[in-house]
């Protein structure tokens, strides 16, 4: 069997008025759009994998958020509705899914050996997070191929920020561990947006695009600061800056989906992607693409 890989790995931000603009069938509530600098950013993402083939996709999310370490998917399949509980009015999709238990078990089996406190989710009634269906379906709408979902463990938060970066690095490398040892080609997703701060009070049309923008400029300046240290592929420096950035921010990287997807990349010293950089309810998110094939150039 030849060896595995991460043929992509991508920051895929997760709000859910994308996928309601999209006005997917799976989607019970309907728009007018919106958001469409994202969107398309999506859509050059998608572009972007379209000569790669892959076998699965891997999902950290910030809203499976576990306190007794990381929990990862380990049903065959999971069909139901997920509901965002602040927007129910833009998500209730219906989703029907398959996991790829098989390598689930593999990180999980790595990570504890890293010396990680690992928990495989057994409950076939399990609702799936709007973060992980919102990610995987605007990377990858049809839904024909199988995911792992990683949780958040909170351990920024019953510990500190640093204990969290340092949590991610060993998850990360016993994701990249395992996807070898597996010969399978995965695709990595890093499901956060960037700074956090939103207004709190939705539009009356929430697609009204003349009421988005970002709700301050200190929050702008950090996003370019972190996007450009991307760009530039000095990932190193990014992570270090990490906790100073979430805290000023309140981002949601907090939840250490990036520095997982960074981890799990190697820190990649090649130049990210920028696919889109756009607000929604006031928020900055950024869809960015890592190709490791330009880490062999
Ligand atoms: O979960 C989210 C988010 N991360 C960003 C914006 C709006 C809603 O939900
Ligand atoms: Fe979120």
């Amino acid at each position: 069997m030849s060896k595995g890989e991460i043929v992509m790995g991508a920051l895929a931000p997760h709000p859910p008025h994308l996928v309601y603009a999209e006005n997917p069938p799976q989607n019970d509530a309907t728009s007018e759009g919106g958001w469409e600098e994202l969107r398309w950013g999506y859509e050059r993402l998608r572009n972007s994998m379209s000569d790669r083939d892959f076998d699965v996709i891997i999902v950290h999310t910030p809203h499976w958020q576990t306190f007794s370490g990381t929990h990862l998917l380990g049903v065959d399949s999971f069909k139901s509705l997920s509901v965002d509980p602040v927007f129910p009015n833009l998500f209730r999709y219906n989703y029907d899914l398959k996991v790829d238990v098989e390598l689930s078990k593999m990180i999980h089996d790595n990570a504890i050996e890293a010396g990680l406190s690992m928990k495989m989710m057994e409950n076939p009634d399990f609702r799936i997070d709007y973060g992980t269906v919102t990610s995987c379906h605007l990377t990858n709408p049809s839904w024909n191929k199988p995911i792992v979902c990683i949780s958040s463990h909170r351990s920024k938060f019953y510990f500190n920020a640093e204990v969290m970066q340092a949590n991610m690095v060993k998850l990360g490398e016993a994701t990249r561990k395992a996807i070898e040892k597996s010969g399978k080609k995965a695709v990595l997703l890093s499901s956060n947006s960037l700074s956090h701060r939103h207004f709190t009070v939705e539009p009356e049309v929430p697609e009204d695009m003349s009421k988005e923008h970002v709700t301050n400029h200190h929050q702008y300046l950090w996003d370019m600061k972190m996007i450009n240290l991307m760009r530039e592929g000095k990932t190193k420096e990014m992570i270090d800056l990490m906790p100073d950035f979430t805290e000023q921010t309140i981002a949601e990287t907090e939840a250490g989906s990036l520095t997982w997807l960074i981890s799990a990349l190697g820190f990649p010293n090649y130049e990210a992607v920028v696919h889109a950089y756009g607000t929604v309810i006031g928020t900055g998110n950024a869809i960015v693409g890592w190709d490791p094939r330009k880490a062999k150039v």
